[in-house]
């Protein structure tokens, strides 16, 4: 039986060191904790809406305040940390004067199905940060990334750079790998987006999504959780599209530094590809905390054709 705790020990000294380690420790201590409010939220009146709305312009939920602050803990627990970016934080906050990581994450993302008993995650990545401008760094530079997906079983999901590792936590509060090298299936016939919103996509998103409809054998999902939608793709492939809105290309619902870029690391270790258009989305320099950008990702030959696809739009305009 492989944990956590003895995969990480075999990382000692190669991608891990001792400092990143105990982040990591710590990081999946918290959704340990995380995991078991939400077990019981009901019971314990963690439910409705709390009357703070976040940076966003969100109402947060009583357990996006709670899971933000088991994982700030996790982090001042962990001396390696200098700072911690977070949905529900404005700006970074400081956390140790002399580490040298920034801790970046979603503490529970689908927020909005927490009420209806349906899976939500906690995102996180790790990059290296000694001052505040140090968070805004490319995707490329994580050192590790990934989520805990809350279900009818608590997952954990965590590259160090290379592969894709899926931990389950059993009934002593370990988690198991139970799934070593998850690799994302090359080509796929299951594609997950928000249809209502077609109105808002551009012509390759629209093109794209008739053509598969249009196509036999083709299969929509959308969980309204990016990370369930992204668990169900490490686990049997399938495309997820959260595009721009077509009136502001350079948009999108989802967050870079701790939605698509964790999610993005996580799915280009397991062979799958990420991209905001015609772009990889970890070659994205960000500009803001809190920036939005579009986000497709999955199987590769799928993910291609639309990156082909944008690219192909873009030459069709260019002058003569
Ligand atoms: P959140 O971090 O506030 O929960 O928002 C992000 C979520 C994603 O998990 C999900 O893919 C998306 O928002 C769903 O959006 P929509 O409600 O438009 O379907
Ligand atoms: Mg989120």
């Amino acid at each position: 039986m492989t944990t956590f705790e003895t995969y990480l020990d075999s990382h000692k000294g190669g991608a891990l060191n001792d400092e990143l380690t105990v982040v990591l420790l710590n990081i999946a201590e918290a959704t340990r904790q995380i995991s078991k409010k939400l077990r019981t939220s009901s019971l314990a009146g963690l439910t409705g809406a709390t009357e703070i709305t976040n940076v966003q312009g969100e109402t947060q939920k009583p357990l996006d305040v709670l899971s933000n602050e088991i994982m700030l803990e996790a982090c001042r627990k962990s001396r390696a940390v200098a700072f911690a970016v977070s949905e529900e934080l404005d700006e970074e906050i400081q956390i140790h004067a002399d580490g040298t990581y920034a801790v970046i994450f979603d503490p529970l993302d689908g927020s909005s199905n927490l009420d209806v008993n349906v899976t939500v995650g906690t995102i996180f990545s790790v990059i290296k940060a000694q001052a505040p401008d140090d968070t805004l760094k490319n995707g490329r530079g994580q050192i590790v990334a990934g989520y805990a997906a809350y279900g009818p079983q608590t997952s954990l999901v965590l590259t160090v750079g290379r592969g894709v590792q899926i931990f389950t936590l059993d009934d002593a509060g370990d988690y198991v790998m139970t799934t070593a090298d998850a690799r994302i299936a090359p080509e796929t016939k299951e594609f997950a987006i928000n249809a209502a919103r077609r109105p808002s996509w551009d012509d390759v998103i629209t093109a794209y999504i008739d053509r598969s409809i249009d196509t036999s054998g083709y299969n929509m999902r959308w969980v309204g959780s990016m990370v369930a939608d992204a668990h169900r793709i490490f686990n049997r492939g399938g495309i997820f599209l959260y595009p721009a809105d077509r009136a502001k290309p350079a948009s999108g619902r989802l967050r870079l530094l701790y939605e698509a870029n964790p999610i993005g690391f996580l799915v280009e270790a397991a062979g799958g590809a990420a991209i905001a258009g015609k772009i990889d989305i970890l070659d994205i320099e960000p500009t803001s905390l809190h920036q939005r950008v579009p986000v497709i990702f999955g199987s590769k030959k799928e993910v291609t054709k639309i990156r082909e696809a944008y690219a192909a739009a873009e030459r069709a305009i260019e002058p003569a």
